[in-house]
């Protein structure tokens, strides 16, 4: 490729990021950043300290709306992923106050997450990745569990895209339970989704590789590489991931991006967008055209159609083959039994959302100002016509004006799109940067006043949206109400803390139909990168106040076997081995003297017997890297090595009582 052509590509790249940074400079300027005052007067007067804070009616409003005084629970709760932290955020709306940090893919210290307590250990060393630790993830999408196509508030999945891996965490009390690592593939992005009962967890792929981990040339990328989208079968019962009743399925090495599972009229069907499938395989350094501009020189690229209720049946009828130990519908055998379709979709497309009846699927082309909204009926009909093009693998594709619904120009690099109750559709708009509302469908008379198919109104973000997140805004019943916007740059909003910035959460009010859409809430996050965000109505979440009952482990949510009771606490030994039974209570551990010897091999069970609301302990051991935080009811044990001797205070690190510091015991390990 000579130097015009690298130029034919670029240039359009350029174009929208100069008009990108335009707008973001302007709204900068005109949405105003504002210094802090001085000093508030002491009066008590609103509307003076509101003229003395800067702040417009438009703000106090904004605030009425949002303020949240002590003791007043949040309407809703939002779970958003925490990007490379690889963690699970939990944020109470309107508040937006940050609940918890889940620790999932990373250990994480206060939760003893990762740092002895066995049931953590296990659930990290399930996500190894060829036997090797991988303590970290990029979280991209959590799905909460739906029964019938609502959110039922009793799990919640969310994948690593780096590793493929999947995490179930269990909303009885919001710990990870499970890690699963995708034996097929490399990196995944198009996960999780959930199927509307939850029996399946899907998980897309990303970036295209030989599948099962092997080695292939880049020369050979269209012979040997191949996309993946992987069916996990969740069983609610055990709470778990069944890997032997789960599938994959092979697809070409266009670049499987986010998927969506269908819903009623839609339900047994799976839907995928996809990019490049210009098949580029970069290498700009020896003259081809970079990734960026190899893979966006086609004006279409394809959606993908499952058929997953046939899919099941083609698995389940052992119409696979093993790949890295792992059943996988090879291409050909989808194109026979009729399970895989494309459609085409411009350009570069992000993400496919399915409207909550399930009627249209929705896909936003990040290089075309339009959504493109298709017609699952009219996909049927095309199916059932027959007589399709295919592509070079011999897949079907169904003609674009075939099943298409409508187009819709909502603005400059439209991404992801969210649902409300009344006729109205949200979708991210990266570029300019702002969340567009427009009108799916319709007329919706008793709805809203808009015409169909028609932008309604955009509301400015601060800066770059990626996702959007609206109340329950992916299930078929969406509440509105809230949207919030998952911004990838935050500028100016907040005062700098260096060149690394806070991700910037917007709430958004969505709750009045037409032009009114106003922001109402920054909610600066401190680790990152998130991406996807789901939002469950609060009293929908039924988690434990405590334990069921005393000695109770988390990792088999059933009573654990070395649970200790009051008066049962002991030291057994037997030659080298060292067991620990202790009981926790404010504010002391019973016992409060381990005297053992280097070299022993320690085990080491403690039950907080605590029946109170809040009463967490935590227990330190200085040396060994342990911590681990035992709620009440809870047994925790962990192992470990005497290898050095010494004096060592084991303490609380829960500041649980006005004598925590005093709950403490010492380890006496002689040479
Ligand atoms: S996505 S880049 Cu969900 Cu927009 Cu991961
Ligand atoms: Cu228990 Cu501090």
């Amino acid at each position: 490729m000579n130097l015009r052509d690298l130029k034919k590509y670029i240039l359009p790249f350029t174009l929208m990021a100069i008009i990108g940074f335009l707008i973001i400079a302007a709204c900068g300027g005109a949405g105003g950043t504002t210094e802090a005052p001085e000093s508030v007067p002491v009066s008590g007067d609103i509307n003076e300290i509101a003229a003395a804070r800067g702040l417009t009616p438009a703000d106090v409003e904004a605030a009425v709306k949002t303020y949240t005084p002590t003791g007043m629970i949040d309407e809703y709760v939002m779970f958003s992923s925490g990007g490379h932290s690889g963690q699970l955020l939990v944020i109470g709306m309107p508040s937006m106050r940050l609940l918890k940090v889940v620790g999932v893919f990373t250990p994480e210290p206060w939760q003893g997450w990762g740092y002895g307590a066995k049931t953590t250990m296990e659930v990290l060393d399930e996500g190894k990745v060829d036997g090797e630790d991988v303590l970290w993830g990029d979280t991209h999408h959590p799905a909460l569990s739906e029964t019938e196509g609502e959110y039922d508030g009793e799990w919640v999945f969310i994948n690593d895209k780096a590793n493929a891996r999947i995490a179930v965490i269990d909303l009885r009390d919001f710990e990870t339970k499970q890690i699963v690592k995708n034996p097929i593939a490399v990196n995944d992005h198009g996960g999780t989704m959930v199927t509307p009962d939850t029996e399946w967890i899907i998980e897309g792929g990303q970036y295209a590789a030989p599948l099962g981990w092997e080695y292939a040339s880049l020369e050979d990328y269209e012979s040997e590489y191949r996309g993946m989208v992987t069916f996990w079968k969740f069983d609610r019962e055990s709470g778990r991931i069944q890997y032997d009743q789960s599938f994959a399925m092979e697809l070409p090495p266009y670049w499987q991006d986010l998927c969506d599972a269908g819903k009623l009229v839609s339900d047994g069907w799976v839907f995928c967008n996809s990019f490049n499938t210009e098949m580029a395989t970069g290498g700009v350094e020896s003259g081809n055209p970079p990734f960026e501009a190899g893979a966006s020189q086609r004006d279409m690229d394809y959606m993908h159609i499952i058929n997953f209720d046939k899919a099941i049946e083609v698995a389940n009828a052992g119409q696979t083959e093993m790949v890295a130990d792992f059943p996988v519908i090879p291409m050909q055998t989808a194109i026979d039994e009729g399970l895989l379709y494309f459609a085409p979709e411009p350009k570069s497309p992000h993400g496919v959302d399915i409207s909550p009846g399930g009627e249209y699927m929705v896909v936003s082309g990040k290089l075309d100002p339009h959504v493109t909204t298709y017609s699952f009926e009219k996909v049927q009909a095309a199916i059932e016509a027959g007589g399709f093009e295919t592509d070079d693998y011999g897949i079907p594709i169904l003609a674009f004006d075939d099943v298409v619904e409508s187009q819709v120009e909502v603005g400059l690099g439209p991404l992801h799109t969210q649902f409300g109750p009344d006729g109205y559709a949200y979708t991210s708009l990266f570029l300019e940067p702002a969340v567009a509302r427009w009108t799916l469908g319709g007329p919706y008379e008793d709805l809203n006043e808009d015409p169909p198919w028609s932008l309604v109104t955009k509301t400015f973000v601060h800066y770059n949206v990626g996702h959007i997140a609206a109340a329950e805004g992916d299930t078929v019943s969406p509440d509105g109400k809230y949207l919030v916007s998952l911004n990838k740059w935050a500028i100016d909003r907040f005062k700098n803390v260096g060149p690394l910035l806070p991700q910037n959460f917007q709430l958004i009010d969505i709750g009045q139909p037409g032009t009114t859409m106003p922001l109402l809430y920054d909610m600066p996050i401190g680790i990152g990168e998130p991406h996807y965000a789901q939002i469950i109505k609060a009293d929908k979440l039924e988690p434990w106040e405590v334990y069921p009952e005393i000695g109770w482990n988390p990792g088999t949510q059933s009573p654990d076997p070395n649970a200790t009771m009051t008066g049962e606490e002991r030291i057994e030994r037997d030659g080298n081995n060292v067991d620990i039974y202790m009981t926790a209570v404010r504010s002391h551990f019973t016992p409060e003297h381990v005297e053992i010897k280097q070299g022993d091999h320690v085990t080491w069970h403690i039950t907080n017997v605590e029946r109170a609301y809040d009463a967490t302990h935590g227990f330190s051991l200085p040396g060994y890297n342990i911590n681990v935080s035992i709620e009440p009811g809870e047994t925790a044990s962990f192992e470990f090595d005497a290898t050095h001797d010494g004096v060592f205070s084991y303490y609380c690190s829960e500041f649980c009582s006005a004598l925590h510091l005093e709950m403490v015991g010492y380890m006496l390990v002689e040479p």
